[in-house]
């Protein structure tokens, strides 16, 4: 499972009040303290509350990567903002995100292409979130056919099912699991498969114990990646028993501090 840490993100009143306050150690501890308990992407997000996106996104890239040399993915609705983090990134990135509608690809498959970045696309379109899988399926072969008309290799693009309240759409998330498996089986070699995994958990109780157990069953449906909450304890080492099982790391009788220990890479 790759590791995408969650908390840099606007969205969390203390981001929001270090990227007003332009408060770079704030951010640079989150970063460091994500990556040291294995987180091995970072989102970055500027939340609903910047007045400058472009300028904030730029600044948290520069700061973040003072700190810590993962990738970093960069989650903004504003192509522009993210076109200003790749070109103040040294590290590589994953655009978070596009839609499958046909003018959001085709600026931001050549935009992923020019920057060598890796490039997360949504399985929602004008028409908004499928209620079905076999909506879901359909984008996703609109998404993989702008991919292949680009020539922009599919082991870079994640497709993104979309992640919903298990409050708001429980009779959803049983067909999301199946996308994913749906979406891997599409291409040789596979497209890779993403979800926000903290969607899942929006304003419910019990959100740790949602979160890793829909995670695990994902694992098992072939997730290759999350969006999570890193310093989640019990979520990891879920995360990383689940692996375990899978045969995707080996086994020794310490295999939780081994894994750990390795930083997850
Ligand atoms: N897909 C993709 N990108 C995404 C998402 C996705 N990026 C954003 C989001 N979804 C994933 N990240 C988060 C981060 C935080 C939360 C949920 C998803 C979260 N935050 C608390 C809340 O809303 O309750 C904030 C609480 C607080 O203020 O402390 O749950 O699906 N591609």
């Amino acid at each position: 499972m790759f590791i995408i840490g969650e908390l840099i993100n606007g969205m969390y009143k203390k981001v929001a009040e270090a990227l007003l306050e332009k408060d770079a150690t704030y951010i640079r501890a989150l970063a460091g303290a994500q990556v040291e308990v294995g987180a091995q992407a970072l989102d970055v997000n500027c939340g609903p509350m910047s007045r400058d996106i472009v300028g904030d996104l730029r600044w948290l890239v520069e700061n973040i990567q003072k700190e810590v040399d993962v990738p970093l993915c960069l989650d903004s609705t504003k192509i522009q903002a993210i076109e200003e983090g790749l070109k103040g990134a040294r590290v590589k990135c994953i655009i978070n995100s596009s839609s499958a509608d046909k003018e959001k690809l085709d600026l931001y498959i050549p935009l992923a292409k020019k920057y060598q970045a890796s490039l997360i696309v949504l399985t929602m379109d004008k028409k908004g979130v499928p209620g079905n899988k076999d909506r879901r399926l359909e984008l996703a072969a609109q998404i993989i056919e702008a991919a292949y008309a680009y020539e922009f290799p599919v082991q870079d693009l994640y497709l993104d099912p979309i992640l919903l309240p298990v409050n708001v759409a429980q009779n959803q998330l049983f067909d999301i699991l199946e996308s994913v498996k749906d979406f891997k089986s599409m291409t040789t070699p596979s497209v890779k498969t993403v979800v926000g995994l903290s969607n899942i958990s929006q304003g419910s109780k019990e959100r740790s114990l949602i979160n890793r157990t829909f995670l695990v069953m994902a694992q098992s449906y072939g997730l290759d990646a999350a969006i999570l909450d890193p310093l989640d304890g019990e979520l990891m080492n879920s995360l990383i028993t689940a692996d375990l099982v899978l045969n995707k790391t080996i086994y020794c009788g310490s295999y939780l501090e081994a894994y750990k220990k390795s930083k997850i890479k």
